[in-house]
């Protein structure tokens, strides 16, 4: 008899509420469950593919170990842990603490106990060396407010709100940036129906700029041009907040010196976008009652994404979009620690420049974490504090960092390579051990990870939570163990003392998340785990527990509480390094298009997740390769048809791509998504087709790259584009 089961799907940050249907212990079908009060049945393709994706022939059933020949065979979990545990010892004794690092990546994030593990391990041992894709994501998300200071009563909701400004982000197909991930589509449909004005800066025509009351479609990598224009105008014509401004705000006159020389005709000029647009932009923006301004991947990607969300919320703070006192917060916390918003600023603290040093680029700890472009670098360089062990979880270097064959290099360079990952990966195939991990629906899961993303407009925009016990068991003979029980184990056999932190809030006034010390001899369970990381939750996991298809939990207390009379914090318009970074912009020639004709930006496609999904036939029907989509006239002009295969050449690499057309591009611009192909080599080249190719070997981590956070340009590249001669089997 099939049963009916309620949970949450886990393929995508967005934690869509499901309703699974389960026969002789395996899910069969996957949909979404319409009475849920926030995605209400909102389901995308990868998620109703979890069946599939559970019982993917593809997917790794037993832990890996790579042989002498190169190829990997099968091994107990039980025993993998012992060889790890033991040759992790043995670099720490001959190389210290420094030499092991651990790198984060998107599937690590679905899973709440993951990342404290692993980090709790890492910190057992002595290192500091945690990355995450964070930083080559949009690490201009958390250095900008860091610079800035946070305003800490949060932003305007985007479902009050009557304008809106996305730069370079396409939340209704990433479910990610700028609008509430429940269902994205469905808040920006009530918010243009109620009249919202939403204006949209990308190179492309994106699914939300059909909606737009302006689209600004500029030469890629040009924002920090057009955002100081808009901030210049709003500026002259004194649409600004004064009153905000007189008692939150620095720098006022410092930024107005600085935008002066972003003129609309300059903009015009530079960025290619008419100089009426952008005036049209800038009053729409200012000229509104509520509404904020999100950055996506594409700027954080292309050169100065600092800048670009520096400027982003200084737009913001000139017009005033932050919540005041008395204003009714729109999710004060769930799972997480109430938060004790107060209508005031936090003043500004580094963004970069502390903690651990990297040997390479003069770079160092960030406001968003250790930068992950100097990893590779970090395992090559010989020396002190090299790094010669690397654990992957649920990340996939090979296919998501960027200069692709320098990580190339640094997977065969190091002396041990783990990944956690369900499939043999680009990574997978190069590391001595691969984990095999449980999947979402074989796990107890809860909503904290979307909930930490709130203040980024990324998680609830009201308080919801929910919580899922596990729906179905690992496969019958299968050999799987959770991520988390992975880095337990190894800290049990290292000897070590595991310790986690509550997750916490952002309110200032909070206290410091309590630490729970595991028993490392009798191993919690993921419901233990849970509870300790909901320590000092608004609303106990115990409670949410009792609404297994979610809930929200109001809290009618919960607004904006008076501004401390004590408080002298501003709010930085005119950091010094943005405004240096602003002169260097308005100094420097403009890019010409000569030397390289196109500029090849990202994207993301609906149906795959990074690299996850493409061993998933039902989700790669359309595309099984990430083409180059690119405006007809350009086709025209290469003289290539579509399906041909171009070459695309950057200043540091060339890829093969199978062109596509899409007249939503702006002509000169290629716009290709990231995360496919596989390792460097000519045989790969050939199944482009089959694999498509990566875009990361366009990118040079030594060159182009930020100063601080390391990211170096991953959008708004630089490219030429070619028919390739040879022919490329189908
Ligand atoms: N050129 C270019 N590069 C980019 C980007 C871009 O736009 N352009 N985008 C960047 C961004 S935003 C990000 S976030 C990074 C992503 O960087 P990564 O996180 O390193 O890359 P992913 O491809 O997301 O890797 C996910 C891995 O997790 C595995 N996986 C899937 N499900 C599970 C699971 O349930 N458990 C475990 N343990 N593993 C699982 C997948 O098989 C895959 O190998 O890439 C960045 N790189
Ligand atoms: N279906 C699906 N959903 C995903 C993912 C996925 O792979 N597939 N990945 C997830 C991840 S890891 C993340 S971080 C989020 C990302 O979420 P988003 O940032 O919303 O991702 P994209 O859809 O790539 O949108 C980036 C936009 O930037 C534009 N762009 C590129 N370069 C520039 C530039 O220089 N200037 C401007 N103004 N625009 C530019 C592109 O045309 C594109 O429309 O999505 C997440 N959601
Ligand atoms: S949007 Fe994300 S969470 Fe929702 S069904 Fe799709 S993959 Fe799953
Ligand atoms: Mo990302």
């Amino acid at each position: 008899m099939p049963e009916t089961h309620y949970s949450f799907c886990r393929f995508c940050h967005a934690s869509c509420a499901i309703k699974v249907t389960v026969e002789d212990g395996r899910a069969v079908s996957v949909i979404g469950d319409k009475d849920n009060p926030v995605y209400h049945g909102y389901t995308c393709a990868k998620g109703r593919a979890l069946p599939e994706q559970h019982a993917n022939p593809e997917r790794l059933m037993h832990s890996m170990k790579r042989q002498s020949d190169g190829s990997h065979a099968a091994i107990p979990v039980a025993q993998a842990m012992d060889e790890i545990a033991a040759k992790v010892q043995d670099i720490l004794d001959r190389h210290g603490p420094r030499s092991v690092a651990l790198y984060t990546g998107t599937f690590s994030f679905p899973y709440p106990a993951s990342t404290p593990l692993a980090a709790a391990w890492l910190q057992a041992m002595g290192s500091p060396m945690h990355f995450t894709s964070a930083t080559i994501d949009q690490p201009g998300k958390m250095v900008a407010p860091a610079l800035l200071g946070r305003w800490e009563g949060g932003p305007h909701p985007f479902d009050d709100s009557d304008t809106w400004l996305l730069v370079g982000a396409n939340p209704t197909i990433s479910k990610s940036i700028g609008i509430p991930c429940t269902n994205p589509a469905r808040h920006l449909h009530q918010a243009t129906q109620r009249g919202m004005k939403l204006i949209i800066i990308d190179p492309r025509r994106t699914e939300a700029a059909r909606a737009a009351h302006v689209h600004l479609q500029p030469r890629p990598g040009e924002d920090p041009t057009i955002l100081a224009g808009m901030i210049r105008v709003i500026l002259d014509e004194n649409r600004v907040d004064q009153a905000f401004i007189d008692e939150n705000v620095q720098g006022m006159e410092a930024l107005r010196k600085a935008v002066a020389p972003f003129t609309p005709e300059y903009v015009e000029r530079r960025a290619d976008v008419p100089a009426h647009d952008l005036i049209t932009a800038a009053r729409t923006f200012a000229d509104a009652e509520r509404g904020c301004a999100n950055v996506g991947t594409g700027p954080n990607m292309a050169p100065r994404g600092n800048l670009t969300e520096y400027l982003c919320l200084v737009l913001a703070t000139i017009c005033g979009r932050w919540l005041r006192e008395g204003e009714r917060i729109p999710n004060p916390g769930v799972l997480m620690a109430p938060a004790f918003a107060r209508a005031q600023a936090s003043p500004p603290v580094p963004g970069w420049g502390f903690g651990e040093k990297m040997r390479v680029r003069g770079l160092s700890d960030t406001a968003c974490g250790l930068p992950t472009a100097a990893l590779a670098d970090e395992i090559l360089l010989p020396g002190d504090g090299q790094v010669k062990a690397l654990f992957s979880l649920g990340g996939n270097p090979m296919a998501a960092w960027p200069d692709q064959v320098k990580t190339h290099a640094a997977m065969e360079a190091l002396e041990l390579n783990v990944t956690v990952d369900i499939k043999m990966s680009a990574t997978a195939k190069l590391a001595d051990y691969v984990i095999a991990p449980k999947l979402s629906l074989e796990t107890e899961g809860m909503t904290l990870p979307c909930e930490s993303l709130t203040p980024y407009v990324m998680g609830y925009p009201v308080p919801y939570a929910q919580y899922t016990p596990a729906i179905v068991e690992a496969p019958e003979g299968s050999d799987l163990i959770e991520d988390w029980e992975f880095f337990y184990g190894l800290g049990q056999r290292m000897g070590h003392q595991l310790r986690v932190a509550a997750a916490y809030s952002w309110g200032p006034d909070n206290e410091a998340p309590e630490i729970t010390e595991l028993d490392m001899v009798q191993k919690p369970s993921n419901d233990d785990l849970f509870d300790y990381l909901t320590r000092g939750s608004r609303i106990p996991l115990a409670e949410v527990k009792q609404y297994p298809r979610g809930q929200i939990f109001e809290d009618s207390d919960a607004v904006v509480r008076p501004r401390d009379p004590s408080c002298e914090a501003r709010l930085d318009v005119a950091n010094s390094v943005m405004v240096d970074e602003l002169a260097e912009v308005s100094t420097e020639p403009l890019e010409r298009d000569d030397e390289y004709r196109f500029r090849l930006v990202s994207r993301r496609l609906p149906d795959v997740h990074n690299s996850a999904g493409r061993d998933i036939p039902k989700l790669v029907r359309k595309y099984p390769y990430n083409p180059a989509f690119m405006h007809e006239s350009d086709l025209r002009a290469l003289e290539v048809e579509p399906g041909e295969v171009v070459a695309i050449h950057s200043r540091y690499g060339s890829i093969l791509g199978v062109v596509e057309i899409e007249n939503d591009i702006r002509p000169g611009v290629i716009s290709m998504p990231h995360a496919f192909g596989d390792a460097p080599g000519d045989e790969n080249d050939a199944r482009v087709r089959q694999i498509g190719s990566n875009t990361g070997k366009l990118s040079s981590v030594e060159q182009e790259f930020d100063p601080y956070t390391g990211i170096p340009r991953m959008s708004a590249i630089p490219v030429n584009v070619e028919r390739y001669p040879e022919t490329v089997p189908s």
